[in-house]
């Protein structure tokens, strides 16, 4: 291994997190702990509280009490506590990154270049957007409307371990821009930035104004969303405990925003710069492990440049280099946990009962470096056909099934043959072909020549089971917001 290349920042955190409640770090209710570890090492990093259900009451009684007055701060001054916490990642943005590869595998290179500037993004996005809660005014001829937009109460936002402190930042910088106060709960898995976040902004922000209770899903997630303080929540996950979060919203009818799982489509044609699409497509298939929504884990090659394709596709995948997370030339770190590495695994094997061809990886990888860690190779299945599981379920690992396509009609009923719909792209000269696929595909987001190219304001969310909602974007206050109609008639009416 390049040791010259590991990367040399030590990040400080805290050795035990309690749950951040009115202000402060608080032990739990049940007084017993979870261990978030290294996945690339096995090395303990730090306990989280396992939260209970009246840890969770505590939260949201909290957040209720902070929200009278955090709804009618002006706009200046959410505008400047936004900014000022971006400015507050900002300065240890090099130790967030390293602390983010840590816990979670994901390369400190991706941590860096990915994760960091766009949580930082967020907070400087949403802090402009506060703006465009100014509501509307109609003029009718004897009468004026008024149309405010208010902030909604008490949010519960529960985040995935795969982007966390990004997810976090998404959830969180729109909640409070709209006046709203939070009860977020993060994974069990990977929580390490999230937690140090809100420990390094804690001043920023009033008491009870966001608050974060850590602990297992099935213990905390239904106290929360079903408290009936919650006005909204806000989930991003699998799309199996999506359903649950449904059914705890519907007890007391409240607003949901839903990021879900995917099984993205990378449609090659015939007229694609075919270095661009294999290089990209590589990308595609191993950024954050493949632990991604978005990731492109069908890819759909034109037959008649199929084996042009995979040959530079191959020789792309092949170049990476598997390790090390905190090794900037490493291109492929550690899965996130014990229970993706099983998944992952299980569909080598799933992939190998269909009958599909492994062309290359479909195994452990050993030459790490390390002694332990969650490592897998890339994995290019072909010989795979839609209907297979290896193209209908989402394995959340860097394998990519190679799909062979003749024609469009052929392409986009099996492009469309998917439970998901979030993301995906089309590689084609031919604009007029690309922007055809591109209206036909159904999914959130049509990437054309490029892939995870995601400007800051674009709309992100889904089609079908990928969920409803779209974040990253100023129309997002809309869900963070209810609208009320105020009628003054401008003369006596009767009515
Ligand atoms: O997800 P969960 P898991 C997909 C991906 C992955 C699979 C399983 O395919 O392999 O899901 O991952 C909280 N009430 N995605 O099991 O359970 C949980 O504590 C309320 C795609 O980790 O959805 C965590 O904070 N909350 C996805 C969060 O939900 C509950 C990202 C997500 O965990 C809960 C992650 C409950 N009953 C996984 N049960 C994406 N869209 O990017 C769990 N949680």
């Amino acid at each position: 291994m390049n040791a010259e290349a590991k990367i040399s920042v030590t990040p400080t955190f805290r050795a035990e997190y309690g749950h951040f409640i009115d202000g402060a770090w608080i032990g739990s209710d049940g007084s017993k702990v979870i261990g978030l570890s290294n996945p690339a090492t096995g090395q303990h990093l730090a306990n989280i509280q396992a939260g209970t259900p009246a840890d969770v009451g505590r939260a949201v009684a909290a957040a209720k009490r902070a929200f009278p007055a955090w709804s009618r701060t002006s706009f200046e001054e959410r505008q400047r506590i936004l900014l000022e916490i971006a400015q507050r990642l900002r300065a240890r943005s090099g130790e967030f990154a390293v602390m983010e590869s840590l816990n979670n595998g994901k390369t400190v290179h991706e941590a860096t270049i990915h994760d960091l500037p766009e949580a930082i993004g967020q907070f400087e996005y949403f802090a402009g957007s506060v703006w465009s809660l100014k509501g509307e005014t109609h003029n009718h001829a004897d009468l004026l409307g008024l149309v405010h937009r208010e902030p909604l109460g008490v949010v519960a936002q529960i985040i995935p371990w795969n982007v966390p402190l990004l997810m976090a930042s998404m959830k969180i910088a729109p909640a409070l821009a709209a006046g709203n106060t939070i009860v977020l709960k993060p994974s069990e898995i990977v929580c390490l930035t999230v937690l140090e976040f809100v420990a390094e902004i804690a001043d920023l922000l009033p008491p009870g104004v966001l608050n974060v209770i850590t602990g297992y899903g099935q213990d905390v997630g239904e106290a929360l969303v079903t408290h009936p303080d919650i006005r909204k929540v806000a989930f991003t996950g699998s799309t199996s405990t999506g359903r649950k979060i449904i059914e705890y919203a519907a007890r007391n009818i409240i607003p949901q925003t839903l990021e879900l799982g995917g099984k993205s489509a990378n449609i090659i044609c015939r007229s694609a710069d075919l270095d661009a699409a294999a290089t990209t497509a590589a990308i595609a298939m191993v950024f954050n492990k493949g632990e991604v929504c978005m990731a492109g884990s069908r890819l759909f090659v034109e037959r008649a440049v199929r084996d042009a394709f995979l040959e530079k596709f191959v020789a792309a995948v092949e170049q990476i280099r598997v390790g090390d997370p905190l090794n900037e030339k490493t291109g492929l770190g550690s899965l996130s946990s014990r229970m993706q590495y099983d998944k992952v695994r299980s569909y080598f094997d799933v992939a190998r009962e269909e009958g599909a061809t492994i062309l290359s990886g479909g195994d452990i990888a050993t030459d790490t470096g390390l002694q332990s860690g969650f490592f897998v190779k890339p994995t290019i299945l072909t010989d795979v056909h839609n209907r297979m599981r290896v193209a209908q379920e989402e394995i959340f690992g860097p394998v990519t099934s190679v799909i062979t396509w003749d024609s469009e009609e052929e392409l986009l009923s099996q492009v469309n043959d998917s439970l998901y719909g979030l993301a995906g792209a089309v590689w084609s000269e031919d604009l007029r072909q690309a922007h055809r696929i591109s209206r036909a595909m159904q999914t959130g987001i049509v990437w054309i020549n490029t892939y995870y190219n995601l400007p800051r304001g674009m709309p992100l969310g889904g089609y079908k089971q990928s969920g409803f909602g779209r974040e990253l974007t100023w129309d997002l206050l809309r869900e963070y917001t209810i609208q009320k109609s105020v009628i003054i008639p401008l003369s006596y009416s009767g009515l």
